[in-house]
């Protein structure tokens, strides 16, 4: 990714495009989403602009990890909130936007905004089931 345009969270990072910045440190930057699904809605990105999670490193995938939990305890300790829903789109057809990896953090407020239920679900076939997890967990390097 390192010779592809800056995306737009590249910008925001680099202090281009303006934001409302609630943390950074070596390798993750987090500001509030311009299109909030509840107030406190906000976006932890990796420094690193790879466009979804699976290509991105091990390095930036540990330094997400490890502040998530506290951005998220910030942000429910200002809102009053105690549900949260963390999301995190990979590709246009799962409603990714913006090819720069990002985790929403979506606190669910006493006026019920934030993310809506239910999703789509179907009952998992326990014959694929079996063959799925043999299958994926073979293929995890
Ligand atoms: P996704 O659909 O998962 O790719 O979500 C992208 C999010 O990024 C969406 O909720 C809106 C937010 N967003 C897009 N452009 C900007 C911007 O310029 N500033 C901020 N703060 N958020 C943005």
């Amino acid at each position: 990714m390192s010779d592809a345009e800056p995306s737009i969270f590249t910008r925001i990072i680099n202090g281009e495009i303006p934001c409302y910045k609630l943390y950074e440190d070596e390798h993750v930057f987090a500001f509030l989403d311009i299109n909030p699904f509840s107030l406190g809605h906000t976006l932890v990105v990796p420094k690193e602009q790879a466009a979804t999670l699976d290509t991105l490193s091990d390095e930036s995938s540990a330094a997400i990890g490890r502040v998530l939990p506290r951005i998220s305890r910030a942000i429910l300790a200002v809102t009053g909130a105690v549900d949260f829903n963390i999301l995190q789109n990979n590709g246009e057809a799962a409603f990714q936007s913006v090819f720069h990896v990002h985790f929403h953090i979506i606190p669910k407020l006493e006026d019920g905004s934030g993310l809506a239920w239910p999703f789509a679900t179907k009952q998992l076939d326990p014959e694929v089931g079996a063959q799925l997890a043999e299958t994926i967990s073979a293929a995890i390097e």
